[in-house]
């Protein structure tokens, strides 16, 4: 079943716990990602970025992942993730997203605010409710470097007065986390004080982005065969858990499932070289996947919440 992120959250607010948004750019991705939901009774989020859309196209894209969403037995939503484009937020409006993030957080105060409420209005009108964002993370971001210098934490005061005037359904802020495999130079430091002072002011469900915790077993097993991963940090479980207490309720996970992956194939090309199978190849990426997305939802609290 279809639903919106609004939807989702709403739910995931009222119950303490977060949905995870798993970013997806083929069949495989989307397969672990849906499969370990359903096996897990856990509502959903395929996440999909300018450049997936991009890689697959709009319309299979679109295909593949309502397509497998309508057959789930779980609500899963299919969402943009980082939308800068208008044109690029008109397509997925007309090809069946159920969400859509407009990424403003570039921009000023003032723009952002405009260029959101802009998209505010087209989605609303049609049933598609969506996540803004305030304050701007580190690191990649959709192969755009953020300077690290740039990385700055959402502004409460800031971020009431646009809700306020944004009427965005959800709200990404930024604590101190950065997208890709290499967050932390030192020990992790997040703004949880921030969190918790923006949680109290305004009633709109909460984001976290650049989540991943860059797992060490995960990591290591990539390492083992072949990778060179060598300082990669991500949040720790233990953050994670603490942000949704503290009421967060949509988690973005992409970096982890890449590490996945990366790892499943690795493995299957060393240890069997006869292999050449595609699907033998693919789908060891995918059953590694499989296995970290049911551990996130132990970790997100959302299993039989579906
Ligand atoms: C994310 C994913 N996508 O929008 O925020 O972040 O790189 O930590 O998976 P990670
Ligand atoms: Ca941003
Ligand atoms: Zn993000």
């Amino acid at each position: 079943m279809l639903v919106t992120n609004k939807y989702l959250q709403t739910e995931a607010q009222k119950g303490q716990y977060a949905v995870g948004a798993f970013n997806t750019s083929n069949i495989e991705i989307t397969q672990a990602i849906i499969e370990a939901h359903e096996e897990k009774n856990a509502p959903v989020i395929i996440a999909t970025s300018t450049s997936a859309i991009k890689y697959c196209g709009i319309e299979v894209l679109s295909s593949v992942v309502r397509k497998m969403a309508e057959k789930a037995s779980i609500p899963v939503s299919l969402h943009l993730d980082h939308g800068t484009d208008y044109d690029l937020i008109i397509d997925c409006v007309r090809n069946g997203w159920t969400s859509i993030m407009i990424d403003g957080s570039h921009a000023s105060l003032e723009e952002n605010i405009h260029l959101t409420s802009e998209i505010v209005k087209v989605c609303h009108g049609v049933g598609i409710s969506v996540e803004a964002e305030l304050g701007r993370l580190g690191g990649i971001e959709d192969n755009i470097s953020v300077d690290e210098k740039d990385a700055r934490l959402t502004d409460t005061e800031e971020a009431v007065r646009f809700v306020k005037e944004t009427q965005c359904d959800t709200l990404a802020i930024a604590i101190g986390t950065s997208h890709g495999a290499y967050k932390f130079k030192g020990e992790s430091k997040l703004a949880f004080d921030r969190l918790e002072e923006i949680k109290s002011r305004i009633d709109v469900p909460l984001v976290l982005h650049g989540a991943s915790s860059v797992i060490p077993e995960v990591l290591e097993k990539a390492n083992k065969y072949g990778a060179n991963l060598g300082a990669a940090k991500g949040v720790p479980v233990e953050d994670i858990k603490k942000a949704i207490s503290l009421g967060i309720t949509k988690v973005n996970i992409d970096t982890d499932l890449r590490l996945a992956f990366t790892a499943g194939v690795r493995q299957i090309l060393t240890e069997k070289p006869e292999v050449f199978d595609p699907r033998k190849i693919i789908g060891a990426g995918r059953d590694d996947i499989k296995d970290v997305v049911k551990a996130k939802i132990d970790v997100l609290g959302c299993a039989n919440k579906a």
